[in-house]
């Protein structure tokens, strides 16, 4: 039957034809995720991407790092074990250390600076390398929200206003470089972690701390096992949706095309809906007894920036690239 069919597309595509007018076999895209089923961007991809795409494919999203160790989802798509996970700039910069500069504390600056960047000419390479190199697609960039210092000492035992203050705190990062290093630029100890350990870390005080945005504090609960928040907005946190370069060519021009609207609707979608509850939840957090304020917010951001400056991330950013997302911004 397949040799019949590819004949018959053969045709089609020889007389001009709609090559989507043939039956074809339907296709599954499994996507892995360290985050929740309830969290934004997940909800996201399974309410919009899913529908959007089931003409021709089923959609089966692994949660919970069930189905990937978190950080090995990349790797897993490279050698054809999976179709699409939900990337960190982080992650790509195990590969490609120059995607350290979408990592940087304080470079993005709010959601449409991000979108910006990714439309942008200036991401070409980039999304180039990474499909040449790991056969892997950028489809699109999710927002995951601007991460903040959540620690389990009250504030009267520890007050943070500026990096000196974060001194010998033990605050879990996620397991990747370019992580470690942004919370050692924040003054902290970091020590790495997957995601799904964070919680059980912070009850039983394996760690002192963790960052994450407002959103992922209740999404997670960290509110039941922590006792303050120090709004730094270090990193305005991004994920790209990525997909297998392989699935990406065996798919028609219209199911490509299919593809990449949904992963950017998507993207849309759950970015408005994380940036409401970004804006919503304080009063919710405060009510779990989670003090929350804004410490020297200029110490955070001269002391982390001066951090990469001459670091050996900042060598491998290419020539330009940070002026031209500083441009982009407001
Ligand atoms: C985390 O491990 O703290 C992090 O927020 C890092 C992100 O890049 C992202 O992977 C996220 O976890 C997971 O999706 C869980 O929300």
């Amino acid at each position: 039957r397949r040799a019949a069919l590819s004949v018959a597309v053969a045709a089609s595509v020889v007389a001009g034809g709609a090559v989507s007018a043939f039956a074809q076999d339907r296709m599954t895209f499994t996507l892995a995720t360290a985050g929740s089923e309830t969290d934004q961007r997940s909800v996201a991809m399974a309410e919009v991407f899913a529908p959007m795409v089931a003409e021709f494919a089923d959609y089966q999203p692994g949660y919970n790092a069930t189905l990937f160790a978190q950080g090995t989802e990349l790797e897993a798509i490279s050698r054809g074990n999976l179709t699409m996970s939900i990337a960190s700039a982080q992650e790509l910069a195990q590969f490609f250390p120059e995607f350290s500069i979408f990592a940087t504390g304080y470079v993005h600056q709010d959601a449409a600076h991000q979108v910006r960047v990714f439309n942008d000419a200036l991401m070409d390479p980039f999304k180039q390398t990474v499909e040449e190199e790991l056969g892997v697609k950028l489809l699109s960039v999710m927002y995951l929200g601007r991460r903040h210092v959540n620690l389990r000492q009250t504030r009267d035992e520890l007050d943070v206003q500026t990096p000196a203050d974060l001194a010998g705190v033990n605050l879990r990062m996620p397991g990747t470089d370019a992580w470690q290093f942004l919370g050692s630029a924040l003054g902290a100890s970091p020590t790495p972690m997957a995601f799904t350990e964070v919680y059980t870390a912070l009850s039983t005080g394996a760690v002192d701390g963790q960052d994450n945005p407002l959103p992922t504090v209740v999404d997670a609960k960290f509110y039941e096992v922590t006792n303050q928040i120090a709004l730094t907005s270090h990193l305005v946190d991004l994920n790209y949706i990525a997909f297998s370069l392989e699935t990406w060519n065996s798919l028609t021009p219209e199911q490509q095309i299919t593809v990449q609207r949904a992963a950017d609707a998507a993207a849309s979608v759950g970015r408005l809906r994380q940036l409401d509850l970004e804006n919503s939840l304080a009063d919710r957090i405060r009510s779990e007894g989670v003090e929350i304020y804004t410490p020297d917010l200029e110490a955070f951001r001269t002391h982390v920036q001066a951090q990469y400056v001459g670091s050996e991330f900042a060598e491998s950013w290419p020539e330009g690239v940070l002026e031209r997302i500083n441009a982009l911004g407001n």
